[in-house]
């Protein structure tokens, strides 16, 4: 590779991660490019338009910090924000800050090789480009690459198919339609009430029951909103104190569910049910930690859907029996009423799985369905799936799969040992999914914005994890995960849903102390780190 590169920064996506990278690093002075698959910014928000798709975390929160006169001139509609009214936000801060001349869209990144010899990535793209920089930020999301299982006669369908994380910009159009859809995740609780209330048959496919708290989504009341914006940065700070595995503020009780009897628990219980959202998982300090106190809240939610849902055959298969929060819970409006439907049917596929999909519909549970369409809202192949989609070639070659054969490892969550010079935004490691990912996102880009003019201002070519920092992480990170709950069950952050994946707790749970960490590690020279 001859003569100097003209960029300085690679981003790959330009959802919130790569958005912000570019604008911080193009504000630190560095030349910085972004590369984008998609027609347009926003990342998960560009690509997940299925009906009902909405953001779980408040959108007062579930915005960037970094611009007060962003957050001050924003004005967002609803107590969650809905997906249109996100994209239009990626959208106005790419064009408030002119961001877009910075991005290539419709590129897909498909390989990125170290160049030992000179200290810089060769980047390669689906469009044939070439282009070479010193330092790779990876801002691929966690929920990006979409997860289709390999079910028998997956392909034979001959109507329509459609996965929620990669739904038609058009929209889809159920009306009179019989359709069915595979799942009961988060995305299909948000879409199961809204395709029910359109298609003329709804056949829902669930082989996992989920846990789902009201969201009591609501227009935001102006009043509150100024008193917010009033006093945003101290608003931010509150929340990131209060920030404690649900991507949001929680107001957390800090006693054990079993020094209340069972009178005052099922009242707090009860008052944060009201409330909606996250707020029921902070009811007790041990919920994620102690099965009994688990078990509390569990059955409180069943006694809901048992509440609810009329039939009580349909009630049972709905109430889940593993722990509560183990997996992300999900915020609903209206999901389990939406059972009372004549129009809505569940099956149970925990047995005997999908059997098949033949032309005309689905076999599950020795029972033939027929659909004009089938919607997979079966997930994604979370937090590794979009970096391994790249092909990542570190020192002497190695690719980033060859490296995580075993599953993720790295430093912080930030980088990993063999690629030096390469960052990954919100990386496995990192509290990432069990935060609020912009905060999670800000705090990732300031942090690798920040090193990268400490290593410009002391001269220094390349940045690499040490393997003894390294080793240590990984062990800190599953030991903070085994004292919980977390690995209890059959989630997207262990990797059990992809079948043949290493089964790893992926996030590092608690955000305040390992944003601490982070500057410590910054502060002390980079401690854990080779810089060359
Ligand atoms: O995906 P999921 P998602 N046969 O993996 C089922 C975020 N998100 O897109 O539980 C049959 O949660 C699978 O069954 P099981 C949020 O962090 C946020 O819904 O594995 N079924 C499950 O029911 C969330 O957690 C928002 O047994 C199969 C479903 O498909 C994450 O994204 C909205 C199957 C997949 O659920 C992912 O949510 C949406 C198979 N072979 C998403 N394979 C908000 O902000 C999978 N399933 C509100």
């Amino acid at each position: 590779m001859a003569g100097k590169p003209d960029l300085d920064v690679i981003v790959v996506g330009a959802g919130f991660a790569g958005l912000y990278m570019l604008h911080r690093s193009r504000g630190a002075g560095f030349r910085t490019r972004v590369f984008e698959a998609g027609d347009g910014v926003g990342g998960t928000w560009y690509w997940n338009r299925y009906p009902g798709a909405r953001c779980d975390v408040e959108s007062m929160e579930y915005s960037y910090s970094f611009s007060n006169e962003l957050q001050q001139e924003w004005e967002w509609t609803e107590r969650y924000a809905g997906q249109p009214e996100i994209l239009r936000y990626a959208n106005h801060v790419a064009e408030r800050f002119d961001l877009r001349r910075g991005i290539t869209f419709n590129t897909r990144v498909t390989g990125a090789v170290f160049d030992e010899n000179e200290n810089r990535w060769l980047v390669t793209t689906d469009s044939g480009e070439s282009v070479s920089s010193p330092f790779l930020v990876m801002a691929t999301g966690c929920l990006s690459s979409t997860n289709l299982p390999d079910f028998e006669g997956r392909d034979s369908f001959l109507g329509e198919t459609y996965h929620t994380g990669r739904w038609p910009h058009q929209g889809v159009d159920f009306t009179g339609k019989r359709v069915g859809i595979i799942g009961t995740g988060s995305s299909a609780i948000q879409a199961i009430p809204v395709i029910a209330a359109e298609a003329k048959h709804l056949t829902v496919f669930q082989r996992t029951p989920n846990y789902s708290i009201p969201a009591h989504n609501k227009p935001l009341d102006s009043a509150a909103v100024q008193e917010i914006k009033a006093e945003y940065p101290e608003f931010r700070a509150d929340n990131l104190r209060m920030h404690a595995g649900f991507g949001s503020r929680v107001h957390h009780n800090d006693a054990p569910a079993l020094s209340d009897d069972a009178d005052d628990r099922e009242a707090n219980y009860a008052a944060r049910w009201r409330h909606g959202g996250f707020t029921f998982l902070g009811a007790y300090n041990d919920l994620l930690r102690s099965r009994e106190a688990n078990e509390t809240a569990a059955e409180f939610v069943r006694q809901r859907i048992r509440e609810t849902v009329d039939d009580p055959k349909v009630a049972e298969l709905l109430c889940p029996d593993n722990v509560i929060g183990c997996k992300r819970p999900c915020l609903d409006t209206g999901y389990f009423e939406t059972y009372n439907r004549a129009n809505v049917e569940l099956v149970d596929a925990r047995k005997r799985g999908i059997e098949r999909i033949t032309p005309n519909g689905v076999v599950a549970g020795g029972r033939q369905f027929e659909f004009d369409c089938i919607v997979f809202a079966t997930g994604f192949d979370a937090m590794t799936g979009a970096l391994l989609g790249v092909d990542v070639r570190g020192r002497d070659g190695v690719t980033l799969k060859q490296a995580w054969d075993a599953g993720p490892r790295t430093y912080l969550g930030l980088c990993t040992v063999g690629f030096p010079n390469l960052f990954l935004v919100t990386g496995p490691g990192s509290p990432s999914v069990l935060t609020n990912m912009i905060v999670a996102i800000e705090q990732h880009v300031d942090w690798i914005t920040d090193c990268l003019r400490d290593l410009r201002r002391e001269g220094c070519g390349t940045i690499e994890a040490t393997r003894q920092a390294q080793d240590d992480w990984v062990e800190h990170v599953n030991t903070v995960a085994g004292l919980t709950l977390y690995p209890t069950c059959n989630s997207w952050y262990l990797g059990k849903n992809i079948p043949g994946k290493p089964q790893v707790f992926m996030p590092l749970i608690g955000f305040p102390p390992y944003a601490q960490m982070c500057a410590e590690v910054a502060a002390n020279g980079y401690r854990g780190f080779d810089l060359g």
